[in-house]
């Protein structure tokens, strides 16, 4: 399909998965004699055409700094830039675009939530919920704000390998004592699918604010932050067919308003006198210097692009990925398999008998077959599933079962060299 043709809801059959491919350069490409087979989409995703030239053409036209200039260029950059905003506003179902704060990604996110909202709101003994599945991203700054103020973290456990939360028992968590719910939408590592909506209503209940962590969720499924009913949700731009460096936190206006800026400088200002200043209205209260301009434009493009191809298409495309590698890799003898074994995100996560992860991942590069070896950034999941590391692959749209074929020949064939 190219972007010529846009696609409303198309049945499954109507996308030609095959044909997308050409939108995005970086998949024709041979890699160590081999075409490149890339399953490395959790940690980053390829970039189509559309959204190069979207940069490009920004640059060649229209590049100024925003929301300082009277000149044209200015002019055009500052409403490209909250054009952006307005779009991301709507990818997530925002009520304003007020709600929508660019940041570097959901890290920063998250941290600016633990910084800002954090101090002013947690008192010595709350408590900060979070789960056993969580990315670093979603420990640490949390870990920093309870050594600020004296709280404690809390970790909502996982079943077992198959990595679900186990929901009867949720409310032994939710005590008063929790102001917060911090919670991955998508797990990175065993590519379960939370259910956000019923954790945050049952959050809400007893009065805890909840952050949603979609840096796996918010290029491969519709979002609803309104249905959803969170508080506050972060993602990624590079993990949806974006930049790197430009990302979204929204807030909840309300609670925006009343956060105190996170860093200091550039635009966040409304009045500064040499020893106070006064900030600028939301979301520029929390977006210091130069901003990432580009970036928002090229975020703008993918949304774009993402939205053509239809995000329930593109969930429904990331299942039958994982469930046909699900059910290849789980044929293999001497396979651990980590993750629910149904309803899935596109991604598996795995480790083979005698064979180190590391060494697995190694072995397939040479095969031009891009996976991802390691603890992902989930060291605490990883001693709860009582591995050091998984090999993880993780797909997109664009991926092909063919792929998948080719993958799980060249792990029987490493299982087989390493098993000597
Ligand atoms: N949260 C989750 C669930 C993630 O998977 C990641 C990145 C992040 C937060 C951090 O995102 P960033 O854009 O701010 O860096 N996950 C991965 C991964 O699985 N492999 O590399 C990065």
């Amino acid at each position: 399909m190219s972007l010529a043709s846009p696609i409303q809801e198309p049945k499954k059959s109507a996308i030609d998965w095959r044909s997308l491919r050409d939108d995005f350069p970086a998949l024709h490409q041979i890699v160590h004699g081999h075409p490149l087979i890339y399953f490395d989409n959790a940690a980053t995703t390829q970039k189509p055409r559309f959204v190069i030239e979207a940069l490009r053409s920004f640059y060649e036209r229209d590049n100024a700094n925003v929301h300082r200039g009277v000149h044209e260029l200015s002019n055009r950059a500052s409403a490209a830039y909250e054009a952006a905003r307005a779009r991301a506003a709507q990818f997530i179902r925002a009520k304003s675009a007020d709600e929508i704060v660019f940041t570097r990604g959901t890290t920063e996110a998250i941290n600016l939530v633990a910084q800002s909202w954090g101090p002013k709101n947690l008192r010595p003994g709350d408590r900060i919920l979070l789960t056993e599945m969580e990315h670093h991203s979603n420990i640490v700054p949390w870990q920093l704000l309870a050594e600020r103020v004296g709280a404690q973290l809390i970790f909502l456990p996982i079943s077992d390998d198959k990595g679900l939360l186990d929901l009867n028992r949720l409310d032994e968590w939710l005590t008063p004592q929790v102001k917060i719910l911090a919670i991955t939408h998508i797990s990175n590592s065993l590519g379960t699918v939370n259910p956000v909506a019923e954790l945050c209503r049952r959050a809400r209940r007893i009065g805890a604010v909840t952050l949603i962590d979609a840096a796996q969720s918010a290029g491969h499924c519709p979002l609803d932050v309104q249905e959803i009913g969170c508080d506050f949700l972060a993602f990624s731009g590079h993990k949806m067919c974006g930049p790197t460096g430009i990302g979204v936190l929204y807030g909840r206006h309300e609670l925006l308003e009343a956060m105190p800026p996170y860093q200091g400088g550039g635009d966040m200002i409304s009045t500064v006198d040499f020893h106070r200043s006064t900030w600028n209205r939301v979301p520029h209260k929390f977006e210091a210097g130069t901003p990432h301009i580009s970036g928002a434009v090229g975020l703008h493009a993918a949304m774009d692009y993402l939205d053509r191809i239809g995000r329930k298409n593109i969930a429904q495309r990331d299942h039958e990925l994982a469930a046909y590698a699900y059910e290849r890799l789980s044929r293999l003898s001497g396979l651990r398999l980590f993750g629910p074994h149904v309803g899935r995100a596109g991604l598996v996560s795995f480790l083979a008998a005698d064979v180190h992860a590391h060494d697995l991942v190694t072995v397939a590069d040479q095969r031009g077959i891009a996976l991802r070896g390691g603890h992902h950034c989930n060291q605490p999941l990883m001693k709860q599933l009582g591995v050091e590391a998984t090999a993880r692959a993780s797909f997109y749209f664009y991926n092909l079962e063919e792929e998948i074929d080719r993958f799980v020949d060249a792990l029987r064939e490493i299982q087989k060299f390493f098993s000597r």
